[in-house]
């Protein structure tokens, strides 16, 4: 790894503006000044990119910055003078920009996924040259980071498809990234990433190179998938305390915060206790009752959920948080509905408060042991679809930190594939289990309340029916099967004998009328 004192030291420049080095103020570069190479560069500055960028900077890499919108440029110079005259170094043109990255050179673009993607891509590609490399940072698709790579590889020069997760905060302070694709461009970069990533005590940064082809971003879009559930599953909490726990926001903040506490600590957790403590600045009461009950989405939690049914894996509780969204989207007709259906849905039970906030506890950490299950046994199906080989367990280590999802349970997840890195499912690892275990009582009582007095879990209750059907050595898909052997002489196994079997259903019913 070449040092930036060490680089090029007599580039002409086009201009430009600068933050960093002698003076640092936002001027135009004039065309004849020197200065010394970057060390890497980054196109597209909107929040993710222009944060990003400033981290890179602000641990000592000298860095080119680019964005088709030139003003957003100039904004990200601002900053990085104002946050510390940090080396940081703008262009309003993509071949000045390119040119003032030391070789290889390395580019992190960070636009719009999709169509902005290919045209970045052209825009840069123009100008680079064998040997450098493109780094896609966005939540693409990774089917599309693969078409990519061979584009490039095609023209010499190599590609990485790098989940970046952690929004504007964790772009800034640390992500979890997630890089996939050519090992000799992750090698290029590693140096940065190990130092601009999230840093956990005794699990080190939170970045490891994920694996060939586009195993970075399928990793980053289950981790999305794997959110979506961990919303739902406390949404669910939260409305199962309200409605039928009838708490009150200022017990809420209390209860999500002593959580935070214990085996539930997490990110996710942490900023709900903090949401129930906001008022709403613009009349009586909290902001979160008067947020629209209507949940935005972008995709990668559709995609997860495609690519289970794809590779044939049970993730009914991310389906479970998806179809929660839509449905969520529909307040008009919901609202009709309610009208249509309109009763007392309370079952009159008296319920302790102090139990089931215990009880939903526990409901929601057995609940999200399936979801995390799942997730992970759609990114196994996936690694042995494409040879990936990836390293569930190293996947757990890189969450810990800088990403949404971060949490002290996947340290359990951890330590649970390094105990067995074959295990079929998190579930019977033998924690986990034994957690279950001791949870499954009151995870059914939370679930059959919540049903009682008409309140929807979609994420409990499906989680609750993954283990039930997990674990059960007999289902009723004998049925299902002679049903389909029936109609559609499908075949069917015996329990009792090998081979294939077909029988007359029809026929021997009806001639025992
Ligand atoms: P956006 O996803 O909002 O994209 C805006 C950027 O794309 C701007 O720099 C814009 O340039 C550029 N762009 C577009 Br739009 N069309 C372009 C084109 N045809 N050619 C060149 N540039 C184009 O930015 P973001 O929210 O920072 O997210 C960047 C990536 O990171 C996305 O893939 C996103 O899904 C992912 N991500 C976002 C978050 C988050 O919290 N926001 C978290 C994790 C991952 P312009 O200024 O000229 O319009």
């Amino acid at each position: 790894v070449r040092s930036f004192a060490s680089s090029h030291p007599d580039l002409r420049r086009s201009p430009g503006v600068a933050s960093g080095g002698a003076g640092g103020g936002i001027e135009a570069i004039p065309a004849r000044y020197k200065m010394a190479l970057t060390r890497i560069g980054l196109a597209g500055l909107a929040v993710m990119g222009q944060n990003l960028a400033l981290n890179i900077a602000e641990k000592g890499f000298p860095i080119s910055v680019y964005n088709r919108t030139t003003s957003k440029v100039d904004e990200t110079v601002q900053r990085a003078k104002l946050e510390g005259n940090l080396p940081l170094y703008g262009f309003h043109d993509p071949a000045s920009f390119v040119n003032s990255i030391q070789k290889p050179r390395v580019v992190i673009m960070l636009v719009k996924a999709g169509a902005p993607v290919d045209q970045t891509i052209a825009t840069l590609a123009a100008h680079l040259e064998q040997g450098d490399c493109i780094v896609d940072g966005g939540n693409e698709w990774y089917e599309n980071t693969e078409r990519r790579e061979k584009a490039m590889e095609e023209r010499g020069l190599l590609y990485l498809g790098m989940g970046v997760s952690g929004g504007e905060e964790g772009a800034r302070h640390g992500p979890s990234m997630m890089p996939g694709g050519s090992l000799e461009a992750y090698q290029y970069i590693e140096d940065i990433l190990l130092k601009v990533s999230a840093q956990v005590p005794d699990s080190g940064p939170c970045v490891t190179y994920i694996g060939k082809g586009g195993s970075g971003n399928f990793v980053k879009m289950v981790h999305n998938g794997i959110e979506y559930g961990d919303m739902q599953l406390i949404a669910e909490a939260y409305d199962v305390l309200k409605s039928v726990g009838k708490l009150t926001n200022g017990e809420l903040q209390q209860v999500f915060a002593e959580w935070n506490k214990g085996e539930l600590l997490s990110f996710l957790v942490e900023i709900t206790a903090d949401i129930f403590s906001i008022k709403d600045d613009q009349g009586e009461g909290y902001l979160v009752d008067k947020v629209l009950d209507k949940t935005g989405m972008k995709g990668t939690g559709k995609w997860t959920v495609q690519q289970a049914a794809e590779l044939s894996v049970a993730a009914p509780t991310i389906e479970a948080s998806l179809d929660s969204r839509f449905l969520s989207g529909l307040k008009d007709e919901r609202v009709a509905a309610s009208k249509i259906f309109q009763g007392d849905y309370s079952s009159g039970e008296t319920v302790n408060k102090a139990q089931l906030i215990e009880d939903v506890r526990k409901a929601l950490y057995a609940s999200k042991i399936c979801s995390y299950a799942q997730g992970m046994n759609i990114i196994k199906a996936k690694s042995t679809e494409k040879g990936w080989g990836l390293n569930l367990g190293e996947l757990a280590r890189i969450w810990k930190g800088g990403c949404i999802i971060r949490a002290s349970f996947l340290d359990r997840i951890k330590k649970a594939y390094d105990r067995n890195g074959e295990l079929a499912n998190l579930l019977i690892d033998p924690e986990f289990a034994q957690e279950i275990m001791d949870r499954q009582a009151a995870w059914r009582r939370v679930v059959c309340l919540a049903i009682n007095n008409g309140v929807s879990t979609p994420g409990m209750s499906a989680s609750l029916a993954y283990f039930d059907s997990y674990r059960r050595d007999r289902l009723p898909a004998n049925l299902v099967q002679a049903q389909r052997d029936y109609f559609g002489a499908h075949t069917y196994e015996r329990v009792d004998m090998p081979g294939s079997f077909h029988t007359e259903w029809y026929k021997i019913a009806n001639s025992k009328i």
